[in-house]
């Protein structure tokens, strides 16, 4: 008979735990800590159609936005699970004005990570039945342990993220995680509820056909990414590229990063940091695309090396293969 190779996650996270010198664990269960929220948001996300979780929950977020039911729900349970398990310090969410400080639990204190997250990006897609998708960032914390978690815990620059992933609710429900060695892709087995490992060692391919951007936009953006969009339309060489939007960031920059291509949110007049958050959204996002061997910029720096100054910060952002955001960079560059 022939052997099924196929590792589920929880397998390969075990495996992998010995690859960190000095390993108390405590990584893996917060991996399996997300990856149980993730499992319970996915089978609700399933149902969305059926049961009053689509549309508005009435409220808005810190930064003015409608706040969608499942938003909260996934907001709600991301939190919930990590804060009973008490395996964190602190957790800072793109749904909550302030960071959370686990509160009540002495042994919190002694945590040593926090974890940052959009529990639920691109939920304006919900109502329509497009994929959506959950991101994570952990970064081990600055203050001592045994004090409770403090602001300069979660304003780290991209560069000292000890793991980021995300989960993509799509056709099937996908992980892609790092933990700064690699890259990997899980697909969740939804009859038995793992994660099984079906996208080994990923690579970004160094050059693509792909640009994906709201181009609705066009107008509004500076003159380098117009000339690069002109760019991309030449009929030259392999150009005009293809346009691929969906309007979810998870899983545009997972097309770009499995086939190759760039993912942009520009700065516009109306919004000169762009409209995406370097510390929930931008971060975890870099961190995987160049462990994966892309890489993301603003246009001017690595996104890595940006030294945060506010939790919702936000920024411009160009992600995917590196030969494409090197030349974006190139375009923006020229016309400054
Ligand atoms: P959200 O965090 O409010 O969901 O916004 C982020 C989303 C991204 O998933 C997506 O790439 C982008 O916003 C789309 O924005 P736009 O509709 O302006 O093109
Ligand atoms: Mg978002």
């Amino acid at each position: 008979m022939k052997k099924n190779t196929r590792k589920t996650l929880d397998e390969f996270i075990i495996e992998r735990q010995d690859h960190f010198q000095y390993s108390t664990g405590e990584l893996s269960r917060l991996l399996n800590s997300i990856l149980l929220a993730a499992r319970v948001v996915s089978y609700k996300i399933r149902k969305a159609g059926l049961i009053d979780i689509i549309g508005s929950a009435g409220a808005t977020n810190v930064q003015g936005e409608d706040q969608q039911k499942l938003d909260l729900y996934a907001h709600n349970v991301f939190v919930e699970t990590l804060v009973n398990r008490e395996i964190v310090c602190g957790i800072a969410s793109e749904e909550n004005d302030n960071f959370i400080t686990i509160e009540g639990l002495d042994e919190a204190h002694n945590n040593k990570y926090v974890v940052l997250m959009d529990p639920l990006d691109g939920s304006s897609n919900i109502d329509v039945n497009v994929s959506v998708g959950t991101i994570f960032s952990v970064y081990r914390r600055i203050s001592p342990v045994g004090t409770p978690v403090a602001m300069e815990d979660f304003l780290q620059p991209g560069i000292k993220q000890v793991a980021a992933g995300y989960i993509l609710y799509g056709t099937s429900t996908m992980i892609v995680y790092t933990t700064g060695k690699g890259v990997n892709g899980f697909t969740l087995n939804q009859a038995i509820g793992s994660f099984y490992l079906s996208h080994p060692n990923m690579k970004c391919p160094e050059d693509g056909n792909v640009y994906s951007v709201n181009e609705g936009n066009y107008v509004h953006f500076p003159q380098g990414v117009k000339d690069y969009i002109k760019y991309c339309q030449e009929e030259k060489e392999n150009r005009p590229y293809t346009s691929r939007y969906i309007g979810s960031l998870v899983s545009d920059c997972h097309r770009n990063l499995m086939r190759g291509g760039v993912y942009m949110y520009p700065s516009t007049f109306k919004t000169p940091k762009g409209k995406l958050r370097l510390l929930y959204e931008c971060n975890p996002m870099a961190f995987i695309t160049e462990q994966a061997g892309g890489y993301a910029s603003n246009g001017r720096t690595r996104i890595l090396e940006m030294v945060p100054t506010e939790l919702h910060e936000r920024t411009p952002f160009y992600c995917g293969s590196k030969n494409m955001v090197k030349k974006v960079e190139e375009f923006v560059a020229k016309s400054e």
